[in-house]
């Protein structure tokens, strides 16, 4: 009799520390954007920078941005199509997570590689979550290359 009841104690505080570890993870799940670390505080109000391609090559050929903001690389040649990059010619493996090799692939998404000769007229946009100072080309014409300072 006595251990029947224990055991029913034992039970029902199982029941009440999951319903109230339940309940912790539904917040934290609501409330992430707000009570993230400060990596994710940093990205509430993300801005885009506009780097532009040129016959001459980027300009500015560097930016300084926050984490988790943005670039837009915007083919303004009169030339054929450009191709912006992370470093370094040819894997493009300097950024995390990128390389060339991910083109044409499911892992393209998100890489730091433009993976095609962007037209005159428009633009390939990249958005920074490391930290950190990036190389960037242009795979088209690896004589041009660029910065991009993630702080
Ligand atoms: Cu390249």
């Amino acid at each position: 009799m006595k251990a029947e009841s224990l055991a029913i104690l034992v039970l029902a505080t199982a029941l009440f520390l999951s319903g109230c570890a339940q309940q912790a993870a539904q917040q934290n799940g609501n409330g992430s954007a707000q009570t993230g670390n400060g990596a994710i505080a940093e990205s509430k109000n993300p801005q885009t920078k506009t780097i532009e391609i040129t016959a001459d090559g980027f300009s500015p050929g560097k930016v300084t941005i926050k984490q988790g903001d943005t670039v837009k690389w915007v083919n303004n040649s009169y030339e054929t199509g450009r191709w912006p990059a992370s470093a370094k010619h040819p894997t493009h493996t300097v950024y995390p997570g990128s390389g060339i090799q991910k083109c044409g692939t499911a892992g393209q998404e998100g890489i730091f590689d433009a993976c095609r000769g962007i037209p005159p007229g428009e633009s390939f946009s990249f958005t920074f979550n490391d930290k950190g100072s990036w190389g960037f080309h242009d795979h088209t014409d690896a004589t041009k290359f660029g910065q991009v300072v993630v702080e």
